[in-house]
């Protein structure tokens, strides 16, 4: 759903502790979730920014329990990173609210947390070189290892079900059945397509039910533009977006990986001739997340990487098409059949890793 309301900015930034006069705030980033802002401060006569977030409480229906678990994270990992010297931009560094909590509720119920900005950086919506793609999968990598051994008891779920392809699935045929909005005549390929690979959805939580691949804490959303990259070396910096950081497979987090970083078309892409797979940042992936990851994996989860690739890239190209049949309620649009396009990216690049996957096997074994 496309959000046009406007916000008070300054209103909403005088309930964290931050420090200095509010100068400006504007809309920032291309999250299809949040309502992201930067938000700009003089102290000092220095420019500071700010991330000024509000949470999506439509879809995260518990945003207390969501920032219980960004607390935690961020705070473990910046435990880990203590030596560092660098914390606040190797992590995400909340600001706390005036009254002392993560987060700060305005009157007409919505929920905002605020993040030191992350400077000199640079977030990608399309991959553009395999060191990218090395750096970001092993961004990720390191982020499931940071949180290996995360104190406190399994974190909450924020989205239940998250990436559990089977009730994405049904859910799809639910809203096909419903067609509220008359709309799959005009998505008749698609979920055909969708129909017709329906067995796939499984298959990862097949491997967790009979004990071959472990439930681990993971990041839920590694798509390309939720880790920054250093603008001058293109090292990857700090991994972001942490709505989703809960139990999870780490299959998930390399599948979108592959979904996000191995195309060179942008996520709604028209020209699907432009959408492909590129064997060379698969290639990077797999050695990125394995060098922070290989320490930690079993065997299975190392076979399925290829796999986790094409069922993540099937997973929300289901869920574009189902918003898409049910109205665009869930997925900011910009334009008319934005989540159709979408869907057809996902598809053809479904496609795509398939026709290759046994080669991308071999890739995985060589390294
Ligand atoms: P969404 O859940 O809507 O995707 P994100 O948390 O990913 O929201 O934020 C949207 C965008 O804002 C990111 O893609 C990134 O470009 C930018 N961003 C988010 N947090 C920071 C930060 N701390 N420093 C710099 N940029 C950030
Ligand atoms: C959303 O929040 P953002 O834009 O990073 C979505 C992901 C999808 C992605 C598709 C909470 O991610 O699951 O893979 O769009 N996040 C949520 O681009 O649903
Ligand atoms: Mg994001």
């Amino acid at each position: 759903m496309s959000s046009k309301k406007e916000y008070n900015l300054k209103s909403i930034c005088r309930n964290f502790q931050l420090t200095g006069d509010f100068l400006r705030a504007a809309p920032y980033g291309s999250g299809h979730i949040n309502d992201t802002f930067e938000a700009i401060f003089n102290q000092g006569g220095i420019k500071v920014r700010y991330i000024v977030q509000r949470i999506n409480h439509d879809i995260f229906k518990d945003p207390v329990a969501l920032m219980d678990n960004v607390h935690r994270v961020t705070s473990h990992i910046h435990r880990k990173l203590s030596d560092s010297g660098d914390t606040t931009r190797r992590a995400l560094s909340l600001i706390d609210a005036v009254d002392g909590k993560s987060f700060f509720k305005d009157n007409e119920g919505n929920f905002w947390r605020t993040y030191i900005f992350v400077e000199n950086t640079k977030s990608y919506n399309i991959i553009e070189t395999a060191d990218q793609a090395y750096q970001a999968a092993k961004a990720f990598g390191d982020f499931q290892k940071y949180l290996v051994d995360i104190p406190g008891g399994r974190l909450n779920e924020t989205i239940p079900n998250f990436h559990n392809t089977p009730k994405r699935f049904e859910a799809f045929e639910k809203a096909l059945a419903a067609d509220s909005c008359n709309r799959a005549k005009s998505a008749e390929k698609e979920i055909a397509f969708a129909l017709k690979k329906k067995e796939m959805a499984c298959t990862l939580l097949r491997l967790c039910g009979e004990g071959k691949i472990p439930e681990r804490i993971t990041h839920n959303d590694t798509k390309l533009n939720n880790v920054l990259l250093d603008e001058k070396t293109g090292e990857a910096v700090c991994v972001i977006d942490l709505d989703t950081v809960m139990p999870g497979l780490a299959l998930y987090d390399f599948g979108d990986l592959v979904r996000t970083s191995t195309s060179p078309a942008a996520e709604d892409e028209k020209d699907l001739s432009k959408v492909k797979m590129q064997m060379h940042m698969f290639e990077a992936l797999a050695k990125g997340y394995l060098s922070a990851s290989s320490s930690f994996l079993t065997k299975t989860e190392i076979e399925y990487l290829p796999f986790s690739g094409k069922l993540i890239t099937f997973e929300i190209g289901i869920r574009f098409l189902t918003d898409y049949l049910s109205g665009d309620t869930y997925f900011k649009i910009h334009r008319e059949r934005h989540n159709l396009d979408r869907c057809r990216t996902q598809f053809k690049l479904v496609e795509s890793i398939e026709s290759q996957e046994d080669k991308m096997q071999e890739q995985i074994k060589n390294i």
